[in-house]
């Protein structure tokens, strides 16, 4: 199964990430994130059979609460849109340790950049890249939970499911 390990929204976050999504509904057009499937993926694990290893490492590494900052929207490939969570040395932490325990256990992150915490709002969107100029308040929320996420085609609609999530307080 695809699986990858992401932070989920509470209800008030996705609503205000919601609303950024739609300032750039209102001026481009493409495949725009469903809410429910708005997330921060933190490590991309691919096709795994046997997800068992993944478990402590994800235990041993989210130990604390970590304050995201949502601040400014950008682009990758010039077509995926998404919001940025201002530079967190926790967040840095976390995706460095959890590499470097999951490669023991053979798992590689198939990220092409160096990581760049993002929320995918669209992807292969057109727009005039001109009229981009989309600003908001930046927001803030702590993130007590890391979920290990599912990813599959159901009835033709991509859906992501929480298999497994570890929680802090
Ligand atoms: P993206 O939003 O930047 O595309 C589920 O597919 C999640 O894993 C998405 O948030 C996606 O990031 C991320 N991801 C990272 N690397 C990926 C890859 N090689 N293929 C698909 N998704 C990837």
């Amino acid at each position: 199964m695809r699986l990858f390990i992401a932070i989920n929204f509470d209800s008030e976050t996705k609503s205000k990430i919601i609303d950024v999504q739609n300032k750039l509904r209102e001026i481009a057009a493409g495949r725009f994130t469903r809410p429910e499937n708005l997330h921060l993926t933190i490590f991309f694990l691919g096709e795994v059979e046997d997800y068992r290893a993944i478990l402590p490492c994800m235990k041993k590494n989210f130990t604390e609460e970590i304050e995201l900052c949502f601040s400014g929207v950008g682009s990758f490939r010039s077509n995926l849109y998404w919001i940025g969570i201002k530079e967190n040395p926790a967040l840095n932490r976390l995706y460095r340790n959890l590499c470097a325990d999951l490669d023991k256990y053979g798992f590689k992150t198939d990220a092409k950049e160096i990581f760049k915490p993002h929320v995918t709002l669209a992807r292969e969107v057109s727009v005039n890249k001109d009229k981009v100029n989309i600003s908001f308040d930046e927001f803030k929320m702590s993130a007590n939970r890391l979920s290990l996420m599912k990813s599959e085609r159901i009835n033709g609609k991509l859906t992501y499911t929480e298999i497994y999530g570890v929680s802090v307080k």
